[in-house]
C-alpha cells in the first residue's frame, strides 16, 4: 500500500489520508489500489461489448483473437470506445449548457424569477453577435431572444453552430475541408451513437472525424453555451481574492460544500448562506456562522463570481466529510463519487442529491428546481445548520489553505493589458512577439488516484513558468494550483522566468491564470481566437506559440475537451494515454496524421516535467515558424535550435 506521501503531492491531502487510514476508512486511492492491476485490454481499448455477439477482446500479442466475432479490428474497437466517450463527455458540457439556457429563458418570462440578468453589457453584447434586434426592446425580451438562440443550437440539423464564427476563418477552413463544422449540439453526439453502433462506421479515421465534430460542438457550441449565458445570468467574472485548501473548514461554523457543476444551485446556495434569519438561525444551534466552500467545479464557478474559497479539487471530496465538520456535502451533477454516500454514515455530514439527474445510495434527494431556487436553497442550507449540533467522530482540519487571486476572462484579460479605457490584446501578442512572454500553455482536467494527486499540475505548471510560458488553468488543474500558492501575484517571484516576472510585476497578476470551470475552457477558446485577430502571431490558432495539457485526466469529459482542443489547433500532451495504445493506426492517427487536418495532435507523457518540455519544445518550434526571436531570457531548459525546432513543426 502507498504511503500518503506517495498518494498526493498536497500536504492537506496527505494529512487527511493519514486521519482516513487511521479511522479505517477506505477513499478513492484504497479503492484504486485494490483495482490492481487493473485490466490490460480495457487499458488498450481493445475490448468490445457493443452487442451481444460480445463481449469481445483482442490479443495485444497476436496470438489470440486478431478480430471480435464481427471482424471488428482493434482500431475499429478502440475508435468506437473512444468517439463513444467523446459523446458522453460532450453530453455532460452540453447538457450544463442547455440548464442555463433554460434557467436564462425563465429570468427572461418572469419578472418573480429567482435569477435576474446580472450582467446586461455582456446579454448585450451577445446579442449584438448573435444578430438579436435590441432596438426598443427590454432587457428580458433581449434575453429571451437570445435564449431561443441558444436553445436552438442544440437541436439544430443543419447549418453551422453560431459560436464556430468565433474561431479564426483559417480554422473554420479546416474544419469545412475536413467536413466536421457541428451542424448542432445533439446532432452529433447522437451521431456518434449511431456510427458506433454495431455495423455502422468502420473506419477507424472516420469515426474520429465524427468524434472531432461532436468535440467541436461542445467547445464551440454547449460549453460555450454555459460559460457566455452564466456570465449573463450571474455576472461575467472579476478579479478576485480568496483562499484555497481544506484549511478553509471553519470547527466553530456550519461547514456547506457545494460539489459539481451547475452554477444555478450554488448561486442560489450563496445567496442563502446569506440570509439574515439562517444566519441567526446558525448562531441559536451555537454556530458563528455559515461557511461555504466548494469542491470541483461549481467551486470555481462560485469562486469566480463571489470570491467563495475552494475546498479542494476532485480527489478530496472524501477526505471533506474525514474532516468532520461538514454539515452537508450538497451535489448536482458530475465527478461525484458514489462512495460519499457510505463514507457520510460514519459521520453527521448530510450527503444532498438536488439533481433529479444524479440520484446517490445514502443521499438524502432534496430536488433543486430553478422555478423555486431560493426557496429549495433555503431548505438545503436550513437541514445543513439544523445538523450543526449533531457533530460526532474525530474532527480534523488541516492547517494549509493557500491565498489566491481568480476571475480571469476573455473580456478581462485585454483590460488588465491593455487598461480600463483602451482594452486590448496588443500587449500580450507583443510580449509574447518580443520573446518576453515565450508562449503560453492551458493546463486543465481532473485529479487521477493511478497518478500522484496534484503532483502532475504543479511539476508542470512550475516548469512552464521557469521557462516562461505564461500558465492559464481551468478545473481541478487550477485548484490544484489555488493549494500550491501559484495563484498569488507573489508567486512570479518565486516560480518564474525572468520575462513573466517582469510582466506580473507590472501588471501585479500572478502568473498562473485562473479561468474558471471546465465549461470555461470555452474561454480559452475565444482568448486564442481574439490572440490570432490581434494580429501579428498568424493565421489559426494552430499558428500560435500555444500548447495544452491534462497531466492528471480521468473523465470522459477531459476527452472531448481535448478532441476539440487539439481539432483547434493546439498541441496538447495528456498525462495518462487515451485508451488506444492497442490500436496502431488510430494512435499514430491522433498523435500524428490529425495534425495535418486541424494543426493539433495529441501526445502521451506521464512524467509531467518531461510534458512541459514537450509542450515548450512546440512552442518554440512554432516560433520558429513565425520568425520570432528565441525567449528574452536565458532559461533553465535548453531547447533545440531554432532550426531544429522549426523542423519540428
Ligand atoms: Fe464483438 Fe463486434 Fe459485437 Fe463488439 S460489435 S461485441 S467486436 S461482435
Ligand atoms: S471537476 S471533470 S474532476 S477537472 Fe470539472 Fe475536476 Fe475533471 Fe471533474
Amino acid at each position: 500500500m502507498k504511503t500518503p506521501q506517495q498518494r498526493s503531492a498536497d500536504p492537506a491531502t496527505i494529512a487527511l489520508l493519514s486521519h482516513a487510514a487511521s479511522q479505517g476508512l477506505q477513499v478513492a486511492w484504497d479503492r484504486q489500489e485494490a483495482m490492481e492491476p487493473q485490466c490490460g485490454f480495457g487499458q488498450l481499448g481493445i475490448c468490445c461489448r457493443i452487442c451481444r455477439m460480445g463481449p469481445c477482446r483482442i490479443d495485444p500479442f497476436g496470438e489470440g483473437a486478431s478480430e471480435g466475432v464481427c471482424g471488428a479490428t482493434a482500431d475499429i474497437i478502440a475508435a468506437r470506445n473512444l468517439a463513444r466517450m467523446i459523446a458522453s463527455g460532450a453530453s455532460a458540457h452540453s447538457d450544463h449548457g442547455r440548464d442555463i439556457a433554460h434557467t436564462l429563458l425563465m429570468a427572461a418570462e418572469s419578472q418573480d424569477c429567482d435569477y435576474q440578468i446580472k450582467d446586461p453589457l455582456k446579454l448585450r453584447a451577445l446579442a449584438q453577435e448573435l444578430a438579436v434586434p435590441t432596438e426598443g426592446k427590454t432587457l428580458r425580451q433581449i434575453a429571451h431572444d437570445v435564449a431561443e438562440i441558444a436553445f436552438g443550437q442544440f437541436g439544430q440539423q443543419h447549418g453551422e453552430v453560431v459560436f464556430a464564427a468565433r474561431a479564426p476563418q483559417d480554422q473554420r477552413k479546416r474544419w469545412r475541408e475536413a467536413g466536421v463544422v457541428p451542424r448542432g449540439v445533439d446532432r452529433e453526439v447522437v451521431e456518434i451513437m449511431h456510427r458506433t453502433n454495431m455495423g455502422v462506421d468502420n473506419d477507424p479515421v472516420n469515426i474520429m472525424l465524427q468524434g472531432v465534430r461532436a468535440a467541436l460542438a461542445d467547445g464551440w457550441g454547449g460549453s460555450m453555451i454555459a460559460t457566455e449565458l452564466s456570465d449573463v445570468l450571474f455576472r461575467t467574472p472579476a478579479w478576485v481574492r480568496s483562499r484555497a485548501n481544506l484549511g478553509i473548514l471553519d470547527p466553530k461554523a456550519v461547514n456547506i460544500i457545494v460539489h459539481g457543476h451547475e452554477p444555478t444551485l450554488s448561486e442560489m446556495i450563496v445567496a442563502a448562506a446569506q440570509d439574515p434569519q439562517l444566519l441567526d438561525l446558525a448562531k441559536s444551534k451555537g454556530a458563528t456562522g455559515i461557511n461555504l466552500g466548494g469542491i470541483c467545479c461549481t467551486a470555481n464557478e462560485i469562486l469566480m463570481r463571489h470570491g467563495i474559497p475552494l475546498a479542494g479539487n476532485f480527489l478530496q471530496q472524501e477526505l471533506a466529510v474525514a474532516t468532520g465538520v461538514v454539515e452537508a456535502m450538497v451535489v448536482d451533477v458530475q465527478c461525484v463519487f458514489p462512495a460519499l454516500g457510505k463514507l457520510t454514515q460514519k459521520y453527521h455530514t448530510k450527503f444532498i442529491s438536488t439533481s433529479p439527474k444524479a440520484k446517490f445510495p445514502y443521499a438524502q434527494h432534496i430536488e433543486f428546481q430553478e422555478s423555486k431556487a431560493l426557496a429549495i436553497a433555503k431548505e438545503i442550507v436550513r437541514t445543513a445548520i439544523e445538523n450543526f449540533p449533531n457533530r460526532k467522530g474525530p474532527i480534523c482540519i488541516p492547517e494549509q489553505s493557500s491565498p489566491l487571486v481568480a476571475g480571469f476572462t476573455a473580456e478581462n484579460i485585454a483590460t488588465m493589458l491593455g487598461g480600463r479605457y483602451r482594452p486590448s490584446y496588443r500587449p500580450l501578442n507583443d510580449a509574447i512577439i518580443s520573446g518576453r512572454l515565450r508562449g503560453v500553455a492551458g493546463v486543465v482536467g481532473c485529479n487521477n488516484p493511478r497518478l500522484v494527486h496534484d503532483y502532475g499540475h504543479l511539476a508542470m505548471a512550475k516548469e512552464l513558468l521557469a521557462n516562461d510560458v505564461l500558465v492559464a488553468v481551468t478545473g481541478c488543474s487550477a485548484i490544484a494550483d489555488a493549494k500550491a500558492g501559484l495563484l498569488r501575484p507573489e508567486a512570479a517571484e518565486e516560480y518564474a522566468g525572468a520575462g513573466i516576472r517582469e510582466i506580473c510585476r507590472a501588471v501585479g497578476i500572478p502568473p498562473v491564470l485562473h479561468l474558471g470551470s471546465c465549461v470555461d475552457n470555452s474561454r480559452i477558446l475565444v482568448v486564442l481566437s481574439r490572440v490570432v485577430a490581434e494580429g501579428g502571431l498568424g493565421q489559426s490558432i494552430a499558428d500560435l506559440p500555444v500548447a495544452g495539457a491534462a497531466p492528471e485526466w480521468m473523465s470522459e469529459k477531459a476527452v472531448a475537451i481535448g478532441f476539440y482542443v487539439i481539432a483547434s489547433g493546439v498541441y496538447t500532451v495528456l498525462g495518462e494515454s487515451l485508451p488506444i495504445l492497442g490500436a496502431p493506426e488510430l494512435t499514430n492517427f491522433l498523435c500524428g496524421g490529425i495534425e495535418k487536418l486541424f494543426g493539433g495532435k495529441f501526445a502521451f507523457e506521464p512524467d509531467p516535467v518531461k510534458a512541459a518540455r514537450m509542450m515548450i519544445d512546440h512552442i518554440d518550434a512554432k516560433r520558429a515558424a513565425l520568425h520570432l526571436s528565441g525567449p528574452m531570457y536565458p532559461v533553465p531548459y535548453a531547447p533545440r535550435t531554432a532550426a531544429e525546432a522549426k523542423a519540428a513543426v
